[in-house]
């Protein structure tokens, strides 16, 4: 009897060492959870930040290759409306539509783009003032219209892309009188409608011209 007894406690005992070791387990899961949580929140804390191209900022006065907008998520950094990059690897996995083209500065442009399109580039001005900004555009036909924000403003209104003769062919178009203050901006280009050719532009760079008064 006494043995049964025994026996008897003994199995209650392993059994509530049982539950005890399940909850044991229950309770780590749950707290293994927490930091996947965290670094779930952190990965997205980071995505929404972008980084200058080489992380340098583009000083303006001065040039910037179109190509060399700043490093992110697709979604922060850029936006572009097919995954595919059309042109050539001159950025790894991106899916903006980059293109060689030896007419060009860096021997690199954007093409292939659809008005809601947009990139993003650091950059600082060093001097507060007004400037005429250029950008050589080429255009197979009428183009589309886009514009530059600073910081979600929109600082130049709507650019028109006239007909260069051909996609091949790159014309300067300049819009003068864009007034800036001096500070770190993120500029963003921002493709606003397609043209009768289907696409916005190819663009080479972007260049601030400070005028002098
Ligand atoms: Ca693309
Ligand atoms: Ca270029």
């Amino acid at each position: 009897m006494n043995r049964r007894l025994f026996a008897l406690a003994l199995s209650l005992l392993y059994l509530i060492g049982l539950t005890a070791c399940q909850n044991d387990a229950v309770e780590t899961a749950s707290t293994g959870a927490d930091p996947e949580e965290a670094a779930a929140d952190s990965a997205e804390a980071a995505a929404a930040t972008t980084t200058a191209f080489g992380g340098k900022r583009h000083a303006i006065p001065g040039r910037i290759e179109a190509e060399n907008y700043d490093e992110g998520e697709p979604g922060v950094a850029y936006h572009d409306l097919d995954e595919k990059n059309h042109g050539a690897d001159y950025r790894g996995v991106t899916q903006v539509d980059i293109e060689p083209r030896t007419d060009a500065s860096g021997n690199h442009g954007i093409g292939w783009t659809k008005a809601g399109e947009w990139v993003t580039y650091s950059v600082v001005v060093q001097e507060s003032g007004t400037y005429d900004v250029s950008f050589p555009v080429g255009s197979g036909g009428p183009g589309g219209t886009f514009h530059l924000e600073f910081d979600g403003q929109d600082v130049t209104g709507p650019i028109e892309v006239p007909d260069t003769g051909s996609f091949h062919t790159l014309k300067t178009i300049k819009k003068e009188g864009v007034e800036l203050e001096a500070g770190e901006y993120l500029m963003k280009m921002v493709m606003d409608a397609d043209g009768e050719t289907g696409w916005v532009m190819d663009v080479d760079y972007i260049e601030f011209e400070k005028k002098s008064l």
